[in-house]
């Protein structure tokens, strides 16, 4: 093992109140594409880029063409995967007692079907979906299993509870998130470019000296923090 890796096993053993907070990297070894790696849904080639697509306006101006791209490049990939061995160790440190909570941008599920109980979801689920009209609730295989546009029976779009760009994010969530952090003894960054804000203003509210950034790129934040160890998650997480 190496010094870093020391370091950060170090850190975890002693803690008992280490937050995470990540994003589509963390997915990433399941198969689920992240949108800014080389392979990830910006490389590839789309009429419109990814975060035109994924955004409010284009939900409701465009709403075939959201549809068409929502369900094959975000819902699909997510329900074919399996939580990977970064999701499983996280599940485990909080069973053990020793992880308050994970905080996350992504939107597939996976921290849950890996078992974790306190999971903050920043940018929403797909798996709870809503019409935009009447409010009522539907889950993901109502979405999955519409052709097209998923409708309701009073006749609005069933459209997915995920926050969309130029959408605000759930304020109660965010004061959670906030409130996990600032209090966070270690707090573990990963598999998150930290470009898309406000999630990735978070990071400010932490307030300790064991800022790990666990990120396969360098982000800005890198000199901000602790430790920095530039590796896949599930493969760093899994030695510890
Ligand atoms: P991003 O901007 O795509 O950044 C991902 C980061 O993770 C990059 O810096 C990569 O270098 C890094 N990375 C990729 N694979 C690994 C790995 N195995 N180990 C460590 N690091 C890795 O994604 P962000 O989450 O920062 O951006 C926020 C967006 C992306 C959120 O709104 C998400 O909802 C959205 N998104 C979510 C999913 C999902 O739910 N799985 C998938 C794609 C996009």
């Amino acid at each position: 093992m190496d010094e870093k890796l020391l370091t950060l096993k170090k850190w975890i053993d002693e803690s008992d109140n280490i937050v995470f907070f990540g994003g589509a990297g963390v997915s990433t070894e399941s198969g689920i594409p992240d949108f800014r790696s080389t392979d990830g849904l910006y490389s590839q080639k789309y009429k419109y880029p990814p975060e035109t697509i994924v955004s409010h306006t284009f939900l409701t101006r465009r709403t075939e063409e959201f549809f068409e791209f929502y369900k094959e490049k975000m819902v699909a990939p997510a329900l074919a995967a399996r939580p990977n061995a970064a999701h499983l160790k996280l599940a485990e440190w909080e069973k053990a007692g020793k992880l308050k909570a994970v905080i996350t941008q992504n939107i597939d599920g996976l921290h849950q079907a890996a078992g974790s109980k306190e999971v903050l979801e920043l940018h929403g689920t797909i798996m709870k979906n809503y019409c935009d009209r009447c409010g009522k609730k539907f889950p993901v295989e109502y979405v999955t299993e519409s052709a097209g546009v998923p409708k309701c029976e009073c006749g609005g779009t069933v459209r997915p509870d995920v926050v969309l760009y130029e959408e605000g994010l759930d304020m109660g969530v965010m004061e959670r998130a906030i409130n996990y952090i600032s209090n966070a003894d270690v707090l573990i960054i990963g598999g998150t470019s930290l470009v898309v804000y406000p999630a990735a203003g978070l990071i400010r509210y932490y307030r300790g000296n064991k800022l790990v950034l666990l990120n396969l790129s360098e982000t800005s934040q890198d000199s901000n923090a602790d430790l920095v160890i530039h590796a896949k998650l599930g493969e760093v997480l899994s030695q510890l």
